[in-house]
């Protein structure tokens, strides 16, 4: 099936606002996604690093999408492929995902700030949220670098005396099934949620031009605190086609610094992040 691509109207709302939800994107597929997310929790003991999710903490999974086929499989879905290809080129980078059972309120914050090169994440949500039960809040037109708005609440986020919950923003309340994708510097956040909000992550660029590749590598050394050797998964390889290699190619050419760096990190961190 050819790749579904966003209309204009669409690209025009996320290059303005820094966001885009899109309702019932996955409805037809949700159930079998949902059950690879939880056969994916029950091999690795229930939660963060081999111990049962116990409410207190966010437990977390990385990279997420590469521990099961089917979810490996999205990256080749055409409604994903064409969303991500509309966003950030035919050439794309596969930058990882995460999975995780969130644990309360997340603040607010940009994934890092990309001020050349954009970096999308597409969140799916797995249980019904609204504004004040969890669902991802975001600032519309907060991802605007040098934009004098951006500039302002990036500075002023702090003093206003406001708890995150009252921020003014656009919250993304979402069923199974709905998609949101977010340019990396929005910021977001999420209030009210439960002790084991269900939610996983496809992060990905564009491809970095030549001159750049040690911003690239910059970003590859940050996988080190979940210690993972290696950005993909052996399950992520060996069911690539051409198309799908094509998204991982830059990455696997410029990941030779990160077993060391992982080894570094395990030799001082308790645990791997959660996030
Ligand atoms: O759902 C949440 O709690 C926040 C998600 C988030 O911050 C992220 O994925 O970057």
């Amino acid at each position: 099936m050819p790749d579904i691509k966003l209309t204009a109207q669409q690209l025009a709302f996320f290059e303005t606002f820094g966001y885009l939800s899109l309702p019932g994107l996955l409805a037809d597929s949700i159930d079998s996604i949902t059950a690879a997310f939880e056969e994916i929790w029950a091999r690795q003991g229930g939660g963060h690093h081999g111990k049962p999710h116990d409410g207190k903490a966010r437990s977390c999974v990385v990279p997420f999408l590469d521990q099961h086929e089917r979810l490996c499989a999205l990256l080749d879905d055409p409604r994903i492929h064409g969303l991500l290809t509309s966003l950030v080129g035919d050439d794309f980078n596969y930058m990882g995902s995460d999975g995780n059972y969130y644990v309360g309120d997340t603040g607010w914050h940009s994934d890092g700030w990309h001020p050349r090169h954009r970096h999308v994440k597409i969140a799916l949500y797995l249980d019904p949220l609204t504004r004040d039960t969890g669902c991802l809040r975001v600032i519309p037109g907060s991802h605007v670098e040098g934009d004098k708005y951006a500039t302002a609440l990036q500075k002023n986020m702090g003093q206003l005396g406001l708890p995150g919950n009252q921020i003014p923003c656009m919250p993304l309340e979402t069923k199974p099934g709905d998609i949101a994708v977010f340019n990396h510097n929005t910021k977001h956040a999420a209030f009210g949620g439960s002790q084991r909000r269900r939610m996983f992550t496809i992060n990905c660029c564009e491809r970095y031009p030549e001159q750049d590749l040690q911003v690239l590598r910059d970003y590859i050394s940050g996988f080190a605190r979940f210690w993972v050797d290696t950005p993909y998964s052996e399950t992520m390889l060996r069911t690539a086609g051409p198309a799908r290699m094509r998204h991982l190619e830059q990455v696997l050419a410029n990941d030779d610094h990160l077993p060391a760096l992982t080894k570094a990190a395990r030799e001082k961190m308790a645990e791997p992040s959660r996030g």
